[in-house]
């Protein structure tokens, strides 16, 4: 179990009202958590406010709360002006300053501020900083910070929580998932959280045209190093064509990843010509959160991204791909 940061358990204690944001483009463990640390907030009588930058992706808006999650940054100032000074501000699952968004600047501005994360390399850029890089989830984290304090969760909390640690953990799989994050998932259902209802609403979900991008993903697969890196791709074309959108390529990795041989998984994203998004996910020791860093991203050692501003995915791929072969080789995975 992560003990919370003495501070941030004083902080919440004492203020009345709460900012809470992610990351951009947020997955299930920000969301989750997001909505969850704000019920948890409201069940302790304090006023919370959920910000994002962006709608809720249409494939979370199943989560309990979800129509709460604030667009209007208007709103947040309102929020901030009447709290007259009884107020903090919660960035959760956010690795760094930069992924906060387009209002991190703002965000931020809001005292005192705190952290709650699990990612490698945050270099802590709030006034109280609390990250546990053993947490398989920051819902982890936030259902930690509940038992700390003693707040019973309520079902829709659960269910928020029960969902950041299972899309984190890629389904209970990923090496950072410990006997405490089962026991966390335990006491979850104990307290409404229904699993197979929650993993139908997550994974038994696809549209059709998902499902013929994933054909059209799936055939650009390409092999290299004994089969032991595999990379796939997807065009703003093959989106067009299938009538899909940067929200359906979830988890397309995981089926590269899924071959025997394979260390390290590459998924290239033309998010527009020129502008190209990488996911790496890798199995075993080698470390694909250096490979990221390297070309200005971050993550986790099996799982991290970056962004490369090259003409085409094929570049992209031969910029890639020396340093993945001595990642593969060097780890002798
Ligand atoms: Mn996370």
């Amino acid at each position: 179990m992560a003990q919370p940061d003495k501070e941030i358990i004083r902080i919440v204690r004492d203020k009345g009202h709460f900012v809470l944001c992610t990351h951009y483009n947020p997955d299930g463990d920000a969301l989750g958590s997001l909505l969850a640390l704000a019920d948890i907030l409201e069940n302790m009588g304090k006023k919370a406010l959920c910000f994002l930058e962006a709608p809720v992706p249409a494939m979370y808006r199943f989560l309990p709360g979800s129509g709460r999650a604030q667009i209007d940054i208007d709103k947040v100032r309102e929020f901030i002006r009447a709290a007259a000074g009884d107020i903090a501000l919660i960035v959760l699952d956010c690795g760094d300053s930069k992924r906060v968004g387009k209002y991190g600047a703002e965000l931020l501005d809001c005292h005192p501020s705190l952290v709650i994360d699990h990612h490698h390399g945050n270099p802590g850029f709030c006034d109280c900083n609390w990250i546990a890089h053993d947490s398989a989830a920051t819902g982890e984290m936030i259902f930690d910070l509940a038992q700390a304090m003693g707040v019973k969760l309520s079902p829709q909390a659960a269910e928020c929580l029960y969902v950041a640690i299972s899309t984190d953990t890629g389904s209970f799989h990923y090496a950072a998932t410990s006997s405490h994050t089962f026991n966390v998932a335990a006491e979850l259902v104990r307290s409404g959280a229904d699993p197979a209802a929650l993993a139908n609403k997550l994974y038994n979900n696809y549209s059709l045209g998902r499902l013929r991008l994933l054909r059209e993903v799936l055939d650009t697969l390409e092999m290299f190093e004994k089969e032991r890196i595999a990379v796939i791709r997807v065009s703003r074309s093959m989106r067009d064509r299938t009538f899909t959108t940067m929200e359906d390529i979830e988890h397309f990795i995981n089926f590269p990843r899924a071959i025997q041989s394979v260390r390290v998984a590459v998924f290239l994203k033309e998010i527009e010509p020129g502008h190209i998004s990488v996911s790496l996910r890798a199995k075993g020791r080698c470390d694909v959160s250096a490979i990221a860093a390297h070309f200005a991203g971050g993550g986790h050692k099996n799982a991290s991204g970056c962004t490369m501003w090259l003409a085409s995915m094929d570049e992209v791929r031969d910029a890639l791909l020396p340093h993945l072969i001595a990642g593969v080789r060097s780890k002798k995975v």
